[in-house]
């Protein structure tokens, strides 16, 4: 095994280093929300709904008031009189933070106390009486969007939260009229919960003499936060500071704003007191948003040949009560709009239609992936359901209709710009892996005797690196993102970020990025995230934009720097600058490599001694705005055994070949492809939030909604291919997703395979034994 170096020396591009912050976490030194204590800091506790769908008649708060302990209790008319009842979600919905008339799903957030310790608000919180008159629920958003279904919102005349479609429907229907053949399935992707590890939560302090709000908060998009914060309540932006501390992971789940951060911050400018409001585990499954939840109708058009033609898809999402992507913005509805995937396919239509119900806010969490997970899920499963209908290999077929490595730039039926990709190298790269054809080979002696064995393929493109200004028209919103770096006279650097890593390890990648450029060791770089008053403007670390934006700052910041490096490097060796040359870490000039200036002394003579007509310092800011998205992809492959008797499926083997072009950290990248295989595997085995078909959630709790721990997750074997993106800085695309977005796919068309010769077209996921066992029972196997 290859040795991953420690975390020192000038490491760059492709170096296998440690993460420089698992000290930290490997010694429980790191700092969450939870850990924060201030003095005479006071706790809130939320009293929920117990119903998905109710009008609030009366709430009597007076017994709650005579526990000790307790300071305040707010309910939603008093928060109404302030103007915050509401606040508007990112993308142009708005939310309740706390209802006034009624309730829109079980779990939601309806008096917040407010006590000296968590013990009394949580005893205050059960003695708080609220008369409820129940409403019709609705659950279904087939039903939500019929004419007569009850409203879910109180603020709107349907329950219709958006309809988007994207391309030439015409076309489309007019290839589907002329193919010969036509494949069609209906696929429910199912709603999930991130289950990261520590629970949302925050601190809100605010000082009344200098009229400063902090909020300690776990959120992806600290930034952000604190433009909404300053609108909704007016604070001046530069007196709301957000400091995001450590994440115990957030997987796209810390975006938005909670009620809990505001109800925090509103108590505390009321009481003059730090307020903490933590979630636990159960109220995070119940109330936090969620991921998925699409009803998806596929149709694939080909030739005889398998030559694909025509790609149509209607889909129904579920967005719970309230959304962050509503209109007036397409995004991240629009990043559906990657569903014809890896495949060159000239007419394509889909149309998406939201639906608001009575659950709690859905629609983008789960490793991010906004939307393309979906797209991607679908178009794998409908190119395998075309090859077993046509009786072709599925390797095969995909190698038929792939777009041709010589085709990029390609734009896509759609209207993406495919930067780079070449999606048939790593295909063959993973059935050369794997051993495709002997699998095949081994399958068909196990048919022979009775036993079931599939293979699966998903080969998949992703979108990341949200999102350029000339996408406006897919995405709706134009975005950046920034590094300011800053050398001391000592060649030491603090480099800062508007990204907030939440476990992906930008300490030691960001670091790499500098280290790469500018020569400087590893350990002489910290590099600081998550603090809004320190940290240069950004929008937030999610959808695997990182590397395509920060990271790409990172590098032309750290160029800027260099440039002015080289001025002062040319006046201290008394030479032109055109005849300076920069080589691992140091400046000489052309031809006389011994006589040098390191960038060390180059960083102390900016600040002491630089030269005539140069500003002093050594530093540089960039808010780097994308030319386009990185498309990141792989092919995965994967081969199940089924059990006959119980319909258990075991994952014998998982061969993932990813393509992220340039790598910063490969030991990095595996991590962040190991994690999202496994976050894959639960989806297609283990994971679902389920309702009932009045609102109420089953379980909500780890006890049924099963996560995949070490004892069931298979053993990943990992391969590259590097495409690097031809507009990055760094050739470097975005990972962080890839492998949640390619692999469920891959694991249902290997369960599919085993059992397609019995009739099954499709199974839903997640593919519990019972689901499989079913069929196996129709067929008089089990
Ligand atoms: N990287 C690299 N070379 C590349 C691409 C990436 O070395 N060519 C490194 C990056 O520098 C970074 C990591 O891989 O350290 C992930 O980078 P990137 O793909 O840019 O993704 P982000 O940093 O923007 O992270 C977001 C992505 C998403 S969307 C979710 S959700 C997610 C994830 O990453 N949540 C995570 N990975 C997670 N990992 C952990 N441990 N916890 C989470 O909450």
């Amino acid at each position: 095994m290859e040795e991953t170096l420690p975390p020192t020396g000038v490491h760059g591009m492709g170096h296998k280093i440690r993460r420089k912050e698992d000290v930290r976490f490997l010694m429980g030194k790191g700092t969450y929300v939870d850990d924060i204590k201030l003095p005479n800091m006071a706790y809130l506790v939320f009293v929920r709904s117990p119903y998905a769908h109710a009008k609030i008649k009366k709430i009597n708060v007076e017994k709650a008031k005579s526990i000790p302990g307790v300071i305040d209790i707010i309910t939603g008319e008093e928060l109404d009189k302030a103007g915050l009842a509401w606040i508007p979600t990112l993308m142009g919905d708005k939310m309740m933070v706390l209802p006034t008339d009624k309730v829109v799903f079980q779990g939601q957030e309806v008096v917040a106390i407010i006590a000296e310790d968590r013990y009394a608000a949580m005893d205050a919180a059960n003695q708080v009486e609220i008369e409820y008159e129940p409403l019709e629920p609705i659950a279904d958003p087939k039903k939500a969007l019929e004419p007569n279904s009850p409203i879910v919102r109180p603020d709107k005349k349907s329950n219709l939260v958006f309809r988007w479609e994207a391309g030439d429907k015409e076309a489309t229907d007019k290839v589907f009229k002329e193919a010969d053949i036509v494949v069609s399935q209906d696929f429910y992707y199912q709603r999930l919960h991130v289950a990261y590890m520590e629970p949302v939560g925050s601190i809100a302090h605010y000082d009344p003499v200098s009229g400063k709000l902090t909020l300690w908060m776990t959120t992806q998009a600290p930034h952000v936060v604190r433009t909404v914060f300053s609108l909704v309540t007016k604070i001046p932006e530069n007196k709301i500071r957000i400091v995001s501390p450590d994440i115990g992971g957030g997987f796209g789940g810390k975006v938005y704003v909670y009620p809990g951060y505001v109800v925090s911050a509103y108590a505390s400018i009321k009481l003059g007191r730090p307020v903490k409001w933590i979630n636990t585990r159960s109220e995070d499954m119940r109330s936090t948003a969620f991921a998925r939840d699409f009803h998806i109708h596929g149709e694939l058009a080909a030739k005889k040949d398998g030559i694909i033609v025509g790609l149509r898809i209607k889909v129904i999402s579920d967005h719970g009560a309230f959304y962050g992507d509503a209109n007036p913005s397409k995004f991240p509805a629009g990043l559906f709009s990657i569903c014809t995937g890896a495949y060159d396919i000239k007419a394509a239509y889909v149309e998406v239609t939201g639906a608001y119900t009575n659950k709690p806010a859905g629609g983008i969490a789960y490793r991010c992936s906004f939307r393309v997970t979906e797209a991607s899920y679908t178009i794998e499963r409908l190119v395998d359901t075309l090859a077993h209908e046509l009786g072709m290999d599925p390797a095969e077929l995909r190698l038929k209709n792939f777009i041709p490595s010589e085709k990029f730039p390609y734009r896509s039926a759609l209207g993406w710009t495919y930067d780079s990709g070449n999606y048939a190298s790593a295909l063959k790269k993973a059935m050369e892996k794997i051993g495709y054809y002997e699998l095949r080979k081994e399958q068909e002696e196990k048919k022979k005797k009775g036993e079931l064995m599939g293979i699966g393929i998903s080969t998949f493109v992703e979108i990341v690196g949200a999102g350029p200004a000339d996408l406006f028209d897919i995405v709706g919103i134009k975005m950046f993102d920034s590094a300011e770096i800053r050398i001391h006279p000592t060649g030491k650097v603090i480099a800062r970020f508007g990204t907030r890593a939440q476990g992906q390890g930008h300490e030691t990648t960001y670091a790499q990025i500098i280290s790469e450029i500018l020569g400087i060791p590893v350990e002489d770089i910290i590099v600081e995230e998550g603090d809004t008053d320190t940290c240069p403007y950004g929008l937030g670390t999610y959808a695997s934009r990182s590397t395509p934006t920060a990271g790409a700052a990172a590098a032309v910041a750290s160029r800027k720097i260099l440039d002015k490096a080289k001025k002062i490097a040319a006046h201290l060796l008394e030479a032109r600058e055109e005849d300076i040359v920069f080589e691992k870490g140091k400046f000489y000039v052309k031809g006389y490599p011994d006589k040098y200036k390191t960038i060390q002394d180059v960083a102390l003579a900016a600040y002491t001694n630089p030269p005539p007509n140069i500003e002093a310092g050594l530093e540089a800011v960039t808010y780097y705005n994308p030319p386009n998205m990185t498309f990141p992809f792989g092919a995965y492959i994967c081969v199940v055994d089924v059990d006959k008797g119980t319909g258990q499926v075991k994952v014998r083997r998982f061969v993932a070949v990813d393509d992220c072009g340039n790598i910063i950290n490969p030991v990095i990248v595996d991590g962040q492809i190991m994690g999202a295989l496994t976050m894959g595997f639960g989806t297609a085995f283990m994971e679902e939030i389920r309702y009932d078909e009045n609102g109420n959630i089953y379980g909500g709790s780890f006890a049924e909604y099963l996560i995949p721990t070490a004892v069931e997750t298979p053993r990943w074997e990992l391969d590259k291919t590097v495409t690097p993106s031809p507009h990055h800085p760094l050739g470097a695309k975005g990972v962080g997703e890839s492998a949640t977005v390619g692999s469920p796919a891959a694991f249902v068309n290997a369960v599919v395979d085993a059992l397609w010769d019995l009739g099954a077209k499709h199974i839903d996921m997640p593919i519990w034994p019972w689901k499989v066992w079913k069929v196996l029972k129709e067929k008089g196997m089990a």
